[in-house]
């Protein structure tokens, strides 16, 4: 092997190192980008899940069943809990038709729109404070009736079957 055929290998080497250096340097930004998105769905999924358990009330949508955990009875009244703080929650209830009922709405550090409380059908809006329990009530509701709450702008809401 002659000097001129190493040279010419060593000079290939260099190439293909100096390439890859581009390749490193065209990806970064791209993976760096791809990190940041993964760890900030990473914690709000975190975020989410422990907002969630630590209600005490139920989960959201698909932690929910009936809702019936939220209902209560004493004497003769029926208290439907709702916990308002990111969304309402449960988000779906189902109540007891025929008998006196009054809405606690209960928020804890709860700093968002969620705080004003509507229910349009029955002319109810009423601003919740940033922790305490708010009553409302909802008078005897009739079987098959349905009670829809809603925050000022429509995004968080909450519905009771009563049945
Ligand atoms: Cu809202």
């Amino acid at each position: 092997m002659g000097v001129g055929e190493i040279k010419k290998i060593l000079m290939a080497k260099q190439r293909e190192i100096e390439r890859q250096k581009e390749v490193i340097v065209t990806v970064s930004p791209g993976v760096l980008v791809l990190v940041l998105i993964v760890i900030t769905v990473g914690s709000f999924l975190t975020y989410r899940i422990t907002s969630s358990a630590s209600n005490g009330v139920g989960a959201g949508a698909q932690g929910d069943k009936s809702g019936s955990e939220a209902v209560t009875e004493k004497d003769g009244k029926q208290i439907i809990t709702v916990l308002a703080r990111g969304g309402y929650s449960p988000r779906t209830i189902t109540a007891k038709a025929g008998i006196p009922t009054t809405l606690v709405m209960k928020t804890e550090n709860s700093y968002g729109c969620e705080r004003a409380f509507r229910i349009p059908k029955m002319g109810i809006a009423q601003t919740l404070p940033e922790t305490g329990l708010t009553e409302i009530d909802l008078g005897t509701q009739a079987a098959g009736a349905r009670v829809s709450g809603t925050c000022s702008m429509g995004m968080y809401s909450v519905s009771i079957n009563f049945n």
